[in-house]
């Protein structure tokens, strides 16, 4: 229905792209049932640059049926598992021819910076669905030893329509997190962007019809979350539903599929990592990574090291480097040169940062530039375990740095949450790095690093982080329906 385009002449890239846009439906792009649209806003100006189609509920019913029938005919169980690989490896490497232009992508509709959007969330997605695409051949089950007269064995088969509601902190990596494992094991998808990031899932579209799947094996429908998103979660013909996001929606996704019918969930949501370092830690590098667990991403990552225990016999110290550190971080236009840090994605988000640098005992946060979503690396210290700086997870460059006595005492500060993303330990003494590490009550805990991430690793929460994992072999589980078959070879009743 219509197109997007934007030319970049910047130090960090020079280029241009134009794309269809639209919901993209069986294989085409469509206008939505009501034929309004979005506005596309560029972070780093607070301008609008595009517009994409705005789906409503009823284009949910339109998108299930384009990936029911999908499901039916062409993939599903009639498509083996080599072909599923061959069609995942054919998009990975058109995704790679198109490295340059996704990443420009990202970053402008973002505010990450140029560098960071190809060196990670790009590379990363092509990671991951290389990666899914070798387990495609590989789904098997187990024969299961019973009887003598009896063959027993499972099948790990597809779920059939799945639906898939992903956020703007990583939106085209989030997008390969999800995709890849579900179309290796032969579901078809509706998957919603989020309305503040659409822009590399809909130039995606074309290379999923250049690369070969079926039409309506992938539907991507751009639109709120409270429309798309509740339709999705509460419909009554998607069996399973998975979504990266707040805990907030996280609860109502949950509730929705309750309500209609029982579907499978898996979330990925929030979190308030700890990040401990005893005073026998390597100090500039436990210097370095802590600012990297926290800042990486303009601090909007699920999974940040954003509670910073220290131990009080370096607590000076590290204090001292870490804020040096923070402050050499330079924040500005994300196509600029030597440019660590761009804006936050969206004046909501931008206005609730700051109103949390406001609730805490702001340490000289200052707004950079006029224009755009710009947030100055903060930390605060003198915290107490009660303020909402401490316990609630605020998705921006913010960090608070708490001092500690001993073990005993962090470890139980460091599970005083109702998150349980990840964790970082830094210590030279491998004995009580290990220690630490099998206490804390975390998916993913880090020695001596922070934010690592691999395609065949899992990651996800435990308590109100989330449901189930992603990544690795542990995230086809999300996707299949275990079958078990009994043959009588000769058993008399
Ligand atoms: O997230 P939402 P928001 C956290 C982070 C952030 C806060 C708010 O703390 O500050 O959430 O961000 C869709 N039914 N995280 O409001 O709303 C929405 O359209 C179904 C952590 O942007 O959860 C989008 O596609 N879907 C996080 C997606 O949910 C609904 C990443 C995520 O948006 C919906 C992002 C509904 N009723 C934010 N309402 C992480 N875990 O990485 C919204 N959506």
């Amino acid at each position: 229905p219509s197109t997007f385009s934007y030319e970049w002449d910047t130090p960090a890239y020079k280029g241009k792209t134009s794309f269809n846009t639209g919901l993209f439906i069986n294989g085409q792009f469509v206008d939505g049932s009501n034929k309004t649209t979005i506005d596309v806003v560029n972070p780093t100006t607070g301008k609008v640059v595009g517009q994409i189609a705005e789906a409503v509920e009823k284009d949910v019913d339109i998108a299930v049926d384009a990936a029911q029938k999908a499901f039916d005919s062409a993939w599903g169980l009639n498509a083996s598992g080599a072909k599923r690989s061959e069609l995942l490896w054919k998009l990975a490497q058109l995704m790679e021819a198109n490295l340059d232009e996704l990443a420009a992508i990202e970053s402008l509709d973002n505010g990450k910076t140029f560098g960071w959007a190809k060196g990670t969330d790009v590379s990363f997605a092509i990671q991951t669905i290389k990666y899914f695409a070798g387990w495609a051949d590989k789904i098997q089950g187990q024969t299961i030893e019973t009887d003598e007269r009896k063959l027993t064995y499972t099948r790990h088969e597809p779920i059939g329509v799945v639906g898939q509601i992903i956020p703007w902190n990583f939106p085209l990596l989030m997008l390969s997190w999800k995709i890849g494992p579900a179309l290796a094991t032969g579901n078809t998808i509706v998957l919603k962007p989020s309305e503040f990031t659409p822009l590399t899932a809909i130039r995606l579209c074309d290379l999923i019809n250049q690369a070969g799947f079926p039409p309506g094996v992938v539907n991507i429908i751009t639109g709120y979350g409270h429309t798309v998103g509740a339709a999705i979660s509460g419909h009554s013909r998607i069996d399973k539903v998975a979504f990266t996001g707040s805990t907030l929606v996280g609860r109502k996704i949950m509730e929705a599929a309750a309500k209609t019918n029982l579907k499978n969930v898996t979330l990925e949501l929030g979190g308030k990592s700890p990040n401990i370092i005893f005073n026998d830690a390597d100090m500039e590098k436990a210097v370095s990574w802590t600012t990297h667990g926290i800042f990486w991403n303009h601090g909007q990552a699920c999974c940040a090291g954003s509670r910073i225990y220290v131990q009080s016999g370096i607590y000076d110290e590290f204090l001292k480097k870490f804020t040096e550190k923070a402050k050499a971080i330079k924040v500005g236009d994300p196509f600029g040169t030597g440019i660590d840090q761009g804006p936050q994605v969206s004046q909501i988000q931008y206005d609730r940062i700051m109103g949390y640098i406001e609730s805490g005992k702001a340490d000289g946060a200052t707004r950079v530039g006029t224009d755009g979503y710009f947030i100055e690396p903060t930390i605060f210290t003198d915290v107490k375990p009660d303020m909402k700086i401490v316990r609630e997870e605020i998705f921006g460059p913010v960090g608070v740095v708490i001092k500690f006595e001993d073990e005993e005492d962090v470890i139980r500060q460091a599970n005083d949450t109702t998150y349980g993303l990840a964790a970082a330990v830094f210590s030279q003494d491998i004995n009580r790095a290990l220690r630490t590490a099998h206490r804390l009550q975390a998916g993913t805990a880090w020695v001596n690093c922070a934010n690592q991430l691999h395609a065949n690793v899992p990651f996800g929460g435990f308590k109100q982080s989330g449901i189930g994992r992603e990544l690795g072999e542990y995230a086809l589980h999300n996707y299949t329906n275990v079958k078990a078959v009994h043959v009588n070879l000769g058993h008399e009743l």
